[in-house]
């Protein structure tokens, strides 16, 4: 069964949200992936969203750049978690999708990660987190995940002053 969703505006988004695909494969969630624009496909991101929870879904992980409104307007059509990814824009470098991802209302959340890569890949590794409270398999894979990151970051060695 699929268990998260991963949803962006456009099919221009994808070298950003493709980092949050890796770490759930490499993880083996299932997961699937498609394009909302909330702007353009008004009806579909409302229809994703309202069926989200009957099919089984535990997170969704949305990606948008610029008027960023994709992950707030399914958080406001669902009780799936949302986790908004900023994917960065052409003129304001991103700002402009992060703050229009992270300044939500009182009462319709989003849990709204860094622009970018390293937001897409966190945002993956959140729902993994989020899974591992009820699948003890990842919770260990997410404990090996982090001890390998240290073993590399402990072995960097910095070249010599000349
Ligand atoms: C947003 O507009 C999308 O999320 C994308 O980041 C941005 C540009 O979309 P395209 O013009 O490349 O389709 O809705």
């Amino acid at each position: 069964m699929i268990e998260v969703g991963i949803v962006m505006g456009s099919n221009s988004d994808w070298d950003v949200m493709q980092n949050a695909a890796r770490v759930l494969k490499e993880f083996g969630v299932a997961f699937e992936t498609r394009v909302v624009s909330a702007h353009r496909t008004p009806d579909l991101l409302f229809s994703y969203a309202e069926q989200a929870e009957a099919r089984g879904l535990k997170a969704i992980i949305a990606g948008a750049g610029g008027a960023a409104h994709l992950p707030g307007m399914l958080a406001a059509k669902t009780h799936v978690p949302v986790l908004g990814v900023p994917v960065p824009s052409k003129y304001l470098r991103g700002e402009d999708s992060l703050l229009s991802i992270v300044q939500m209302p009182k009462g319709i959340p989003v849990a709204t990660f860094a622009i970018g890569e390293a937001g897409a890949a966190n945002a993956a590794l959140f729902a993994i987190a989020q899974l591992a409270t009820t699948h003890p398999e990842l919770a260990e894979q997410l404990k090996a995940f982090r001890r390998k990151q240290e073993e590399t970051v402990l072995a960097m060695t910095l070249p010599e002053v000349e």
